[in-house]
């Protein structure tokens, strides 16, 4: 008992030390061995990880989505530019490159309060902006056309799907709308939904996340059922594909790795650094997934492995 006794605290020794020098230098091997052991397992246990790539200054405005534009090889960004005030007409566009330079903080301003998803569908840029949505011309860099929603609460994520069909979170009023001819009607509507946030139209299908109760839905495009895949997402907001399963950041400051059939894997925790994780995006050929940091006034990306 006492010998096993000794081996156990040689293991915790060797954990945390590397290399335990309090230990004879037999048990010392055996308790190196077994952490090595333990280590390896732990790894095996951690099926994706994040390293750092770049991080912008912190020179944007509350930027609370990122946006690839494969045609033009950019990022967009939205800046909010003081979450509190609402509208207060300051909110932007910006550009950053694929390499995490700022190429323009506010490449788009004027029109926007408190600009937030955004979502691109035939060369035009989509941009929820509380109540109405915000059509950009990518090509000439301008606000081309504003869609005022009606009885809208506060609009917070965008996604399209395969044929180019726009759709628009409600989180306020819980629902989500489909754009038709620059009018958005209302497509999926629940009364137990708490806070829609994220949205992903994927492989002909639609995910949602309820960022209060935490949950992540399948929605049935056509019967418009819903299919619990994971639980315990509170703060959950936006939505990427991984593989064959997803990454969806919680706006607190995580980055969660869930598997298609719902096994939630915490890969990133700034939470206490007081940086958030808002409306991620992931580009699959690099690997790439960009965070949006909120308060934190920057955009970090990060090599999934
Ligand atoms: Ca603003
Ligand atoms: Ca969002």
């Amino acid at each position: 008992m006492k010998g096993k006794q000794l081996l156990v605290s040689c293991v915790y020794a060797a954990f945390v030390l590397s290399l335990s020098q309090s230990c004879s230098s037999k048990n010392s091997q055996e308790a190196t061995s077994e952490a090595n052991a333990g280590q390896e397992e732990a790894q095996a246990k951690t099926t994706v990880t994040l390293e750092k790539k770049w991080e912008t200054p912190a020179d944007l405005k509350a930027p609370e989505s990122v946006l690839f534009d494969k045609d033009n090889n950019i990022l967009y960004t939205s800046n909010i530019n003081d979450p509190e005030a609402g509208v207060d007409g300051n909110g932007s566009v910006g550009r950053i490159s694929l390499d995490g330079k700022i190429e323009k903080v506010e490449w788009v301003i004027g029109g926007m309060d408190s600009p937030k998803g955004l979502g691109l569908s035939n060369g035009k840029l989509y941009v929820a902006d509380l109540k109405k949505i915000v059509v950009i011309d990518v090509k000439g860099g301008k606000v081309e056309r504003t869609i005022e929603v009606k009885d809208a609460g506060m609009l917070n994520d965008i996604t399209v799907d395969e044929q180019g069909g726009v759709y628009i979170s409600d989180s306020d009023k819980k629902r989500v709308y489909k754009l038709n001819n620059n009018q958005a009607e209302v497509w999926l509507e629940k009364d137990h939904f708490q806070k829609p946030n994220g949205l992903l139209a994927h492989s002909n299908k639609f995910y949602m996340v309820d960022m209060n109760a935490g949950i992540f839905y399948e929605v049935d495009k056509n019967t418009k059922e819903l299919r619990t895949i994971a639980e315990g997402l509170v703060g959950g907001d936006g939505i990427v594909p991984y593989e064959n399963d997803f990454i969806i950041s919680n706006w607190n400051g995580e980055i969660n790795y869930v598997t298609a059939d719902g096994k939630v894997e915490k890969l990133l925790d700034t939470k206490a650094d007081k940086v958030n994780a808002a409306d991620i995006e992931y580009l699959a050929d690099q690997k790439l997934l960009i965070v949006p940091t909120f308060f934190a006034n920057k955009v970090v990306a990060y090599t999934v492995k």
